[in-house]
């Protein structure tokens, strides 16, 4: 449980957990735990709690007495045969996050982030967002009885995501911009002491987020698939995926690394337009746009560590437009009875088009992070879903529309 805090660009100690950026050279932070307390042990060792980010205290940076907790994680592994045989696939299973307290990922980082600012005595702790880190700050916040503000790109944020922000309580301040605008200011009030920042540059919360590795793992019983794919954002999401393996890795639990797949929506794509030009940086987006609300990012703040993230693992950015993200996510819905934001669809977009491409094969066991719930996005679900048939309320015109 002991770990420090490195910049991930030049390697130096930083003693200060409030900040979300090296002081020397401006670069993301990370958290280095030290494992040395599990080696020689095995993943069977971590089963003394249910399944969930806390069964993996020992890999935590905060002590699982001090937990602030809403019971995230733990989310189903769903082996998804009739969609696997469709894309021509051995193996495709959903990781379905939508499962979550507050509908999406974000529960996981947020249970570590949250319980870190009540440790270091925060009374405020605010986000920009997309839509679901608010959601899920939001309820943490209230869990924890901080206050709490978070900041979101006006009009483009799904109404599920707007109303869970709202229910829980947070000062929820709309911003004529986008979501990068958002996080420049908010990084600012961070600055100037007036919050603690959640948003995912804070080192601790990819450690929470990084559990999903570690619970796929479990759930394919240390089976390593070929790939996981899941969307990208803000990116750190896809960074701590690799970190969970990374550790895994290290203390000999897994053999081999899968291959880290980030899909991207093709109006929102500086990591998939890098990786595509053999890039380590990225050329921020200028107007993000894309109907998967959730990612439409266009400076991703941990866009170096994703790609390093992808490099290493020998793995890939793809980008998918709008209509394949709606197709796939209405496949999962039709073959699996899996219902997925946007957002999350992009990553099953990103397979059936890496299908289509030969560039994941036929026989690969593939595993797809869909990071949140449908109901997230109703609106879009409604605008491209079939139509409500309409009846007198009387048997016959009801019969009608039933044999019709
Ligand atoms: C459903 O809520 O950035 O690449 O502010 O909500 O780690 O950013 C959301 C991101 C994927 C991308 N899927 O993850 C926010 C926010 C869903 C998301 C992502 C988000 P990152």
């Amino acid at each position: 449980m002991s770990y420090v805090i490195k910049c991930f660009e030049c390697g130096a100690e930083i003693g200060n957990e409030m900040l979300d950026a090296c002081p020397g050279c401006g670069g993301l932070l990370n958290v280095e735990m030290d494992l040395s307390r599990m080696r020689g042990r095995a993943p069977s060792d971590l089963c003394t709690r249910p399944m969930g980010v806390w069964r993996y205290a020992p890999f935590l940076p905060v002590p699982a007495e001090k937990a602030v907790t809403i019971q995230e994680g733990g989310t189903p592994l769903y082996d998804c045969r009739a969609l696997a045989k469709e894309l021509g696939l051995a193996r495709l299973h959903v990781k379905y996050e939508g499962a979550n307290p507050t509908g999406s990922f974000k529960d996981r980082g947020m249970t570590v982030g949250v319980s870190k600012a009540v440790q270091l005595g925060c009374k405020v702790v605010g986000c920009a967002s997309t839509g679901n880190t608010s959601a899920s700050l939001a309820a943490y916040a209230a869990k924890a009885g901080l206050g709490c503000v978070v900041l979101l790109p006006s009009g483009k944020v799904a109404l599920g995501k707007l109303a869970q922000a709202m229910f829980y309580g947070a000062k929820v301040i709309s911003i004529d911009g986008n979501f990068d605008d958002a996080l420049n200011v908010v990084r600012q009030l961070a600055r100037e002491g007036h919050l603690y920042l959640l948003n995912s540059i804070n080192p601790f919360r990819p450690e929470g987020q990084k559990t999903i590795a570690f619970e796929i793992l479990d759930q394919l019983e240390l089976e390593v698939p070929d790939a996981i794919v899941l969307p990208v954002g803000n990116a750190a999401n896809i960074w701590a995926v690799y970190k969970g393996l990374t550790e895994w890795r290290e203390l000999g639990w897994i053999d081999r690394m899968p291959r880290l797949i980030g899909v991207q929506a093709t109006g929102s794509n500086p990591i998939s337009a890098a990786f595509k030009a053999g890039k380590e940086d990225f050329v921020p987006v200028d107007h993000p746009e894309t109907v998967a609300t959730a990612i439409r990012i266009g400076n991703p703040a941990s866009g170096r560590k994703a790609l390093k993230a992808i490099y290493e693992t020998k793995g890939l950015a793809t980008e998918v437009t709008d209509e394949e993200i709606l197709a796939a996510q209405r496949l999962l819905g039709k073959r699996e009875g899996v219902g997925v934001e946007p957002a999350s669809a992009a990553s099953v977009a990103g397979v059936v088009r890496l299908r289509q491409e030969g560039l994941v094969s036929r026989d690969e066991k593939v595993v797809c992070i869909c990071t949140g719930n449908l109901l997230k996005d109703p609106d879009t679900v409604i605008k491209n879903a079939g139509q409500v048939l309409r009846a007198g309320a009387s048997l016959d015109e009801v019969k009608r529309l039933v044999l019709g």
